[in-house]
């Protein structure tokens, strides 16, 4: 990076355009994006995506085909009459895709391995559609951490279950570290569009990352468990007094990859339960549905005063 200094910035060309940090793609003849059913020969990908500028994803196929369907709706996008929105990466049997405009409504299904994958192909499809400043938003769900159910968190870190706020991953039997970091202007924006009127709270805070959603988040309610509800309770209580306001299981390679891309991105999850009074999810499904538009209702409110402001 320029000066030794890594910011989102700094990881982009002057033009906004998605730099590739690895110099194998532009030497090979095609680049076949495996998981999305795409590649750079048999699809043009700048007409299909070049002028995408928010790539939106969350963890169900169903959540983001709802979302592609309501971001419709808000900015006032009208398909060609006769056609109705179409799975892009149908065929991929892995994750879905709908374009809406200058929106990608993407399901990242669960854990680290699943939206890793995802956000290397989605940041080459960036390069290849040749998308200027995209902006990324993961639209989840999450435990709290003294939250009740159905608030809304801006995550302001991402830790993972050591606390670490970086991304380790494996590369040729040695342990590379990613630094996990979200934009802060794009978070200090999104807290602003929480409406007073918003019949829920909308707070920010520490996001845990975790690789499991049972043993790894203190669950006592697995297949297994060999600590006792006490310690769970305690260490529940550390966590939100080193500032964790919720648990998921995507923050870390989320922050990491998009900011060693140079990519603005936040996340935006609604709490299922409050974790300091349970571990099983109970909310009746269409609570849960209810609430799981909430984010989605922030996320669209960026995006339609941006929009406007164009
Ligand atoms: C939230 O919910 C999922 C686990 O139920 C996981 O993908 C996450 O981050
Ligand atoms: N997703 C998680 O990862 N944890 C929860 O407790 C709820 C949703």
């Amino acid at each position: 990076c320029p000066g030794n200094k890594c910011t989102a910035e700094n990881n982009r060309y002057p033009d906004g355009s998605v730099r590739l940090r690895n110099p194998h793609i532009e030497l090979m003849d095609q680049d076949i994006l495996y998981h999305l059913a795409l590649g750079s020969e048999s699809h043009d990908l700048v007409e299909m995506f070049g002028d995408v500028k928010f790539v939106c994803m969350g963890g169900t196929p169903k959540r983001m085909e709802s979302f592609a369907n309501f971001i419709m709706e808000e900015i006032g996008h009208k398909l060609p009459t006769g056609t109705t929105l179409l799975d892009i990466s149908q065929y991929s049997y892995r994750y879905c895709m709908y374009k809406v405009g200058p929106v990608l409504s993407i399901s990242h299904g669960m854990g680290v391995p699943s939206i890793s994958i995802l956000l290397h192909e989605i940041i080459k499809l960036m390069y290849h559609a040749k998308v200027k400043d995209p902006i990324f938003f993961r639209i989840g769900t999450c435990g709290g951490i003294g939250l009740e159910g159905g608030t809304v968190v801006v995550s302001e870190e991402a830790v993972d279950a050591m606390m670490n706020n970086y991304y380790e991953v494996p590369m040729l039997g040695k342990l590379v570290k990613r630094p996990a970091k979200f934009d802060r202007k794009l978070v200090r924006e999104l807290k602003n569009l929480a409406d007073p009127e918003d019949p829920y709270v909308t707070t920010s805070g520490k996001t845990m990352c975790t690789c499991d959603f049972y043993e790894g988040q203190g669950r006592t309610d697995g297949a297994f468990c060999e600590y006792t509800e006490a310690d769970k309770m305690e260490y529940l209580q550390q966590i939100r007094n080193q500032g964790v306001v919720n648990i998921e299981m995507e923050a870390i390679p989320f922050a990491a990859l998009t900011h060693h891309a140079g990519i603005k991105a936040a996340i935006v999850c609604v709490t299922l339960l409050d974790r300091l009074k349970g571990d099983q999810v109970m909310a009746p499904k269409e609570v849960a549905n209810e609430w799981q538009i909430r984010p989605q209702k922030l996320v669209a409110r960026y995006i339609k005063r941006y929009l406007q402001m164009k």
